[in-house]
Order: structure tokens, then C-alpha cells, then sequence
């Protein structure tokens, strides 16, 4: 079965679960990327290729949830190279402004090709004639020229997830030239934010010596077109459910179980070193310090989403990050009142809608990040118009909510600072910031997001 819309991402959008009787099912994953795209991909009937997650297997296509998906085996040393290595050790810190150091090794790059070209082969094979096929993120930035040379038929698109940095870091990466050249073999190269569009144009000038006009990059006989899409979330489906009651009494019960504190103050993330999430517990900590709030009086809640804990940075990162947890909860909890309820755990969308609600700041603070739906989600869970959002001014999601709380998480005193405004806000000043955010997330919302870039790759 060939299939005229396509889209090509490193996982597909299900996880397997296995059953107390044994039999293993399939559940669609979390995650920002699959947010986004799953409601798209069901109303256009198309087909997803992508890891099914485990190494060393070989599935048939098969149908979730009304999509079709294409599983693309990798070895367990490709999950190694490919994935952990040249995926999540070299690009993810090289594009998150180095804030880790990436790792430039060419066996990692060499695995990073080869499986490139085996999507990129895969989806030659599925494309029907004149497909639109859409390539997402950092995992497969050499699809598009490779699937091009297959299939000069296709109309290709690619959108980077994660920001793409400015040319004074990219070009320590050895292979700068190939990823340039990999991408520009889409028609369409879609960014987070106009800067990374601009970034990418600069360096297309810089190393390759090509020309543009404005947003057009003249290539060969081609012109590639590269500009900012920023991704959003499902703004009525999250609004709808935090109006069902079982929302709003978990939310309510929550509340009751941290003990009625006056402030809740929330973190949600996967636990990555690009989020900030140490920086934004010494500013708490340095709070209860200097008595500027008290346990029992506020308390913070974070959430740290298990995640690559294959990869070596992510291992010592939770181990920062749970001894910084101990020694703030050692110092200034109290009987039964930890200043900072920690879990290093998943949990499912009713549960964290019913958190969002509970939490009266949102404490968004990545050092670096492409756009952070987190932020996003929280925005639209609250039409009680209550609740306050601080949020880096490095996450895209800075541009259009500019009325958060914005914040420079290196600067400790500025987080301190913005915290607590948010923590004493009056009703109406929060009231005013939400529905200005809000009014944005509703109209800029996922339907939009892949609307525009989809319009704009089909011009
Ligand atoms: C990348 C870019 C960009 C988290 N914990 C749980 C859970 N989540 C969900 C959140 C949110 C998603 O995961 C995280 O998305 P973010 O955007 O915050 O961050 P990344 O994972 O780094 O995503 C990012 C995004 O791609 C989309 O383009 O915004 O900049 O880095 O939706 O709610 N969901 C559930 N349980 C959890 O425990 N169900």
C-alpha cells in the first residue's frame, strides 16, 4: 500500500505495553512531538514511519488508533550510534547552545548516515507518485536530499523540533557541510522560531555560497524555502477536559494532599539538562533561605519524566538534580512538609491536566528549548484565568507569551524576583496576563501549527 501523505519521524507515535496476562498491546506515546502530530495524521489517513522502540526487531506495517504505521528497524548498536551517540550526544547539545559539550566522533556519524539513508530508502518505497512526505527533526536531517535522489517526485518537507543554532556553533560540527545539504533537499525547512530560520539562511550563504531572497534560497535549479513555524498544543481538547469534574476534584485534592500550602509552584519536564530544572530549585531553595517563603507556606512540585538515561550526561544529571532535591528537603522540610515533592516518574494526561490546575506558578525555566509545550498546556488548562506562568526568554514559546513572568534562568536574582511576583500577583493582574496568553494558544494552536506548514509546502 503506497500512501500520498507521509511522515517520517525518528519513533513512531505508539509505545508498547505489556498487559498483567502477558499479551503486549500498543498505546500512544507522550511526548511533544507526538502531541502535535497524531490528530493530523489521523484525519489525513496517511502513513507514519518510525522505531517502534525496540532494538534488534523486525514488525509488518500495522494500524493504531486509525493510523498506519511503518515500523523501521535499528539494531541495538544503531540505538548506541545513532540515537544516543550522534542524535542525543552530538546534535541535541550542539543546537541547545552547547550547554553540555557534544561529542564529535565518526563512527557515531557514520551509524547517524546509514540509518538515515534506511528511512530515507523506506520512504521511497512507501511515497506514492506525488506524495507529500513531512521528515521530522534533528534524528533525520540527511533524509531530504537522500530521499530526493530517490524520488525527484515528491514534495518534501522538514520541521526541526529543537532550535537551530546560531553559525558560530554549528560550525564545530565536522560534517556541517552534509547536514546543510541534507536538508536543503526539502522543499520546505521549517523552524521553531524565525531566528533559526535565519541561522540556517546564514550559514547556507556562509558555507555553501548560495544566494536568497528573503525566506528563498536559490539551490540548483531549486529554491528552498526555510521559515519559523512555531508548534503549538491542542488548545480545545486540553480546555474541554479540565472542565470535567473528575479534573477538577483531583486537581482540588492535590491541593489537600501538599497540605493546602498557599502557593503551589509547578515544574514538569523530561529531566534533560536543557530544561533548567536546577536552576529554578536553587532559586526556590535560596527563597526558603533567606525566608522569603516558608515550607508549608509554598511548596514546589517537580515533575522529571524519565528520559535517555542511556546517555551518560542524563545519568549524572539526575544525580545533580536528586541531590540538590535531598539537601533542600534536609535543610528546610519540616515534619510531613517537604519544601520540594519530587518524582522521577510518567504519569497519564488527566493527572497532569488535574496538576496544571493545581498549580498556581508554573515554573518554565530551559536554558535552551525549541518551543516547550509544557508552557503551552499549562496556558490552556487555565480558564479559571487564575495562575501564573514563568517562563525563560530561551524558549520559543517566549515569543508569543509575552505575557508570562519572563525570566533569564543564569540570573538567580531575576528568577527569585519573578517568582515571587507571580507568587503575590493580585487576582486581576493574573487574570489580565492569562487571557492575553490565552487569546494566543487558542488561535496559534496545533491545528494551525501544521495547517500553515503544510499550506505552505503545498503552494
Ligand atoms: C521537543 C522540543 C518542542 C511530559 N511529562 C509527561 C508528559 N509530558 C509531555 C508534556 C509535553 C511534552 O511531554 C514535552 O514537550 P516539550 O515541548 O515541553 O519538550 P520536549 O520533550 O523537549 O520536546 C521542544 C517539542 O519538541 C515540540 O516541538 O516544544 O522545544 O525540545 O506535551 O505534557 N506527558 C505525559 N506524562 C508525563 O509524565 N502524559
Amino acid at each position: 500500500m503506497r500512501s500520498s501523505f507521509l511522515i517520517v519521524a525518528n519513533r513512531l507515535p505508539v509505545d508498547r505495553t505489556i498487559t498483567p496476562d502477558g499479551t503486549a498491546s500498543w498505546r500512544r506515546s507522550p511526548g511533544g512531538l507526538v502531541t502535535a502530530i497524531a490528530p493530523v495524521m489521523q484525519r489525513r489517513d496517511g502513513a507514519w514511519l518510525g522505531w517502534h522502540g525496540a532494538p534488534d526487531e523486525e514488525l509488518k506495517p500495522f494500524e493504531h488508533d486509525g493510523m498506519n504505521l511503518i515500523p523501521i528497524p535499528l539494531s541495538a548498536g544503531e540505538v548506541e550510534l545513532y540515537y544516543e551517540g550522534f542524535s542525543n550526544a552530538t546534535l541535541w547539545p550542539l543546537y541547545h547552545d552547547v550547554v553540555a559539550t557534544p561529542v564529535y566522533s565518526r563512527v557515531l556519524w557514520d551509524a547517524y548516515r546509514a540509518v538515515n539513508e534506511r528511512f530515507a530508502r523506506a520512504a521511497a518505497d512507501t511515497a506514492a507518485e506525488n506524495a507529500v512526505v513531512w521528515v521530522q527533526d534533528y534524528q533525520l536531517q540527511l533524509v531530504p536530499a537522500m530521499l530526493r535522489a530517490l524520488r525527484p517526485d515528491v514534495r518534501i518537507g522538514f520541521f526541526l523540533h529543537i532550535p537551530f543554532p546560531p553559525a558560530e556553533l554549528f560550525w564545530q560540527l565536522p560534517w556541517r557541510r552534509e547536514i546543510l545539504e541534507g536538508l536543503l533537499g526539502a522543499d520546505l525547512v521549517g523552524f521553531q522560531r524565525p531566528g533559526g530560520a535565519s541561522n540556517f539562511i546564514r550559514l547556507c550563504r556562509r558555507q555553501l555560497g548560495l544566494q536568497n531572497q528573503r525566506q528563498e534560497i536559490s539551490y540548483g535549479e531549486r529554491t528552498v524555502r526555510a521559515e519559523a513555524f512555531p508548534i503549538s498544543v491542542d488548545f480545545s481538547e486540553l480546555d474541554t477536559l479540565v472542565r470535567e469534574p473528575h479534573i477538577m476534584a483531583r486537581a482540588k485534592e492535590i491541593r489537600a494532599e501538599l497540605g493546602e500550602p498557599e502557593h503551589v509552584l509547578l515544574g514538569v519536564d523530561r529531566l534533560d539538562y536543557t530544561k533548567g530544572i536546577g536552576q529554578r530549585l536553587k532559586a526556590f531553595g535560596e527563597l526558603l533561605a533567606d525566608k522569603t517563603v516558608s515550607p508549608g507556606e509554598a511548596v514546589f512540585v517537580q515533575i522529571a519524566t524519565p528520559s535517555r538515561e542511556r546517555v551518560e550526561e542524563y545519568r549524572n544529571l539526575r544525580d545533580d538534580i536528586e541531590l540538590r532535591v535531598g539537601r533542600l528537603n534536609g535543610q528546610y522540610g519540616v515534619l510531613g512538609v517537604p519544601p520540594i515533592n519530587y518524582f522521577h516518574q510518567s504519569y497519564d494526561r488527566d493527572e497532569l491536566a488535574a496538576l496544571y490546575c493545581a498549580a498556581d506558578v508554573m515554573v518554565v525555566t530551559p536554558l535552551r528549548d525549541g518551543m516547550n509545550l509544557v508552557a503551552k498546556e499549562y496556558v490552556a488548562c487555565r480558564h479559571d484565568l487564575r495562575g501564573a506562568l514563568v517562563l525563560s526568554e530561551f524558549a520559543g514559546a517566549a515569543d508569543e507569551l509575552k505575557h508570562a513572568y519572563l525570566v533569564n534562568p543564569w540570573d538567580v536574582d531575576g528568577l527569585k524576583r519573578q517568582m515571587v511576583a507571580a507568587m503575590r500577583a493580585t487576582p486581576h493582574e493574573l487574570s489580565r496576563r492569562m487571557r492575553s496568553m490565552r487569546r494566543r494558544v487558542a488561535t496559534y494552536d496545533v491545528d494551525r501549527w501544521a495547517g500553515d506548514f503544510l499550506a505552505a509546502l503545498e503552494r
